[in-house]
């Protein structure tokens, strides 16, 4: 006989009755495995509850390859860089998404709150870099469009909760769900992406220890960024990250004559050369160019470049181009 369930459980049970599907099935049970208390009394229960969720992944999975047509969430792209919150359920994407951006996600201590991606706009200096909080990657659960959509993102940013005594089962999951993806590889550590490993939650003291933990299994130790959302700790470390990880620079223009504004630059890749930023303010510019002016941030005497010039970040560049006929 199992003693002290919450209440909350049983509303679970009820609406575990209720379900249709096998993906809200698997949602409800894995809240009910949330909430159920873990002492020996419970064991059994966790374990029968374990092997549902199992049974319902492969049923869910067998599904997914005949069910076609369910609407696909897609995103703009906008801003110099496009950023993918994934990871376990609760480990705050949505609430990352809400200190660093203007949007609003909901927000709430039990898994799949969130359903559908939300984007956001983080502001990094002078420049914004897209975020989208996803739902959580699960086995059985994370659907095709949550792959294509990291796969075209240029980075995932895979959030995990250094507070989680299970932290490897989570990682495990995730995993799982990358391989299915092909964004991992497997039997191997390598990614088809980039990859930002951040935890979070160092605001609760065990976090060394379960990052230590996960460090023994993982090649990730000193990659993992520690950031603790509610306290705000490490945030503006996070975005530097995530900046640098863009490989991108930074490049301003000026009109000859003028003086230079020093705001809303260009952002191209890193190791662009000048006939590159040509091409991205306008495809005849490429054809048209002749030379640049082009000042180092922080120096007074410009130097005269061709297009082959490589472009660092902060370049104040001055085109000059032949009149189009
Ligand atoms: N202690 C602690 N709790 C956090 C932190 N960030 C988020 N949480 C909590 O974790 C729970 C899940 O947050 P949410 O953003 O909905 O996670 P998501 O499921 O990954 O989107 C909520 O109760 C948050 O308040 C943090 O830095 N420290
Ligand atoms: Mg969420």
């Amino acid at each position: 006989m199992v003693a002290n369930l919450p209440p909350h459980y049983h509303t679970k049970e009820a609406e575990l009755k209720n379900a249709k599907t096998p993906e809200e099935k698997i949602a409800i049970l894995l809240e009910m495995m949330a909430i159920m208390p873990k002492h020996k009394g419970t064991e059994k229960l966790q374990k029968e509850l374990k092997s549902k969720i199992a049974k319902l992944r492969k049923e869910a999975a067998e599904k997914k390859v005949i069910s076609r047509g369910s609407p696909v969430p897609t995103i703009e792209r906008e801003g110099a860089g496009q950023i993918i919150i994934a990871g376990p359920p609760n480990t705050g994407k949505s609430s990352l998404l809400a200190v660093t951006t203007k949007a609003k996600p909901e927000i709430a201590d039990y898994p799949f709150t969130t359903k559908i991606p939300q984007p956001g706009m983080l502001q990094y200096q002078d420049i914004q870099i897209q975020l989208i909080d996803t739902p959580a990657l699960l086995p059985g659960i994370s659907e095709n469009w949550l792959g294509d959509m990291m796969r075209k993102s240029d980075i995932i940013l895979i959030l995990l909760d250094l507070s989680d005594d299970d932290i490897l089962e989570k990682m495990e999951q995730t995993m799982q769900v990358l391989e299915q993806f092909k964004i991992k590889l497997p039997d191997t550590w390598e990614f088809t992406k980039k990859i930002l490993w951040v935890g979070n939650k160092i605001d609760v003291p065990s976090w060394q220890d379960i990052r230590n933990v996960l460090c023994d299994l993982y090649p990730i130790g000193n990659q993992i960024v520690p950031i603790s959302v509610l306290q705000n700790i490490n945030l503006d470390l996070l975005a530097e990250q995530i900046f640098k990880k863009l490989e991108i620079i930074r490049v301003y223009t000026k009109i000859p004559g003028k003086p230079p504004e020093m705001k809303d630059p260009y952002t191209i890749a890193a190791n662009s050369t000048l006939e590159d930023l040509a091409r991205a303010i306008h495809k005849d510019l490429v054809k048209t160019f002749r030379y640049a002016r082009l000042w180092k941030q922080g120096t007074g005497n410009p130097i005269i470049a061709g297009r082959d010039y490589v472009l660092e970040d902060r370049d104040l560049v001055e085109i000059h181009a032949e009149e189009m006929k």
